[in-house]
């Protein structure tokens, strides 16, 4: 039986070396990465089939982070799941450290390619899981989108090349926390109705809580087991997900918390008393 408890717990302690880290490094884009710290979680601890030790071993499932500006998430997920030293994190973005503001390829173990300019982790996916296909290799490849940077066309031009080629083996996750950089989704280029929108295109649409750890675990299994066509999973999510003064507020792309945030998230997140 899955422990939903432990997962939630991981997520917490993630949630709090985030906030930790960025203090402490100044590493930006707090909100965008709490909003998808449930997701990793779900996909590292229950759902992606790959080895910390071995991550390129063939027929490892891969994870694209598309919204490469949530680095900070992946890396920190990728350190509490093994994949390389948690200490590195003590030293985030500092030099000769290989934790930057957004992913570059082989940057540290669990990393393949460039992200950061967003629109390209899909079309990016979509060529692994097509030669995938065509050496009859069983891997899935998922992909993280923000709400954000589905705006780019790039996006829409792969939505209609996924299904072309029933890629069944590519789930897409949209981080659908409602805010980008500067504003509103809805304000600066409405998505709605998204679900609809990705089955026009010819995927499999799944609408999910994206910080419910039970909901997120059954879709994503749900999405394995989909046949002859691509599958999107819009994850209804928070910006800042997780602290009080954090959520829904957009000041969080880029600011930075001060000692006395640091300690009042951690208190929140029960990881101190
Ligand atoms: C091609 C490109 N244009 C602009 C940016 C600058 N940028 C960085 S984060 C961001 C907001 C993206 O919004 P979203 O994907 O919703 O991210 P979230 O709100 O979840 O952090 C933008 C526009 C970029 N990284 N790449």
């Amino acid at each position: 039986m899955i422990d939903i408890y432990r997962l939630e717990k991981k997520a917490r302690q993630i949630r709090g070396q985030l906030v930790e880290t960025s203090h402490k490094c100044h590493v930006p884009h707090l909100g965008g990465c709490l909003s998808c710290v449930d997701i990793l979680v779900a996909l590292y601890w229950q759902i992606l089939k790959i080895d910390p030790e071995e991550p390129n071993k063939q027929g490892s499932d891969k994870f694209i982070l598309s919204k490469g500006h949530a680095a900070h998430a992946l890396f920190t997920t990728l350190a509490y799941k093994g994949f390389f030293d948690r200490q590195l994190l003590d030293n985030y973005g500092g030099l000769d450290n290989p934790l930057g503001e957004h992913p570059l390829p082989n940057c540290v173990s669990g990393v393949e390619i460039a992200t950061g300019s967003l629109g390209h982790g899909l079309s990016f996916a979509l060529g692994m899981a097509l030669a995938a296909k065509l050496k009859q290799q069983s891997q899935k490849f998922f992909v993280l989108m923000g709400d954000g940077e589905i705006n780019e066309g790039s996006v829409w031009e792969a939505a209609l090349f996924a299904p072309m080629h029933q890629l069944d083996n590519v789930i897409a996750i949209i981080d659908y926390n409602k805010w980008q950089a500067t504003g509103r989704s809805a304000e600066v280029m409405s998505l709605e109705s998204i679900t609809e929108k990705w089955q026009a295109f010819g995927w499999e649409a799944m609408a999910v809580d994206g910080h419910n750890m039970e909901q997120l675990l059954l879709t994503l299994k749900a999405a394995k087991k989909v046949k002859g066509k691509p599958i999107a999973i819009i994850a209804d999510t928070v910006k800042g997900k997780g602290i009080s003064f954090m959520q829904d507020d957009n000041n969080w792309h880029y600011r930075i918390p001060t000692n006395d945030e640091v300690m009042t998230a951690k208190k929140e997140l029960g990881l101190i008393k």
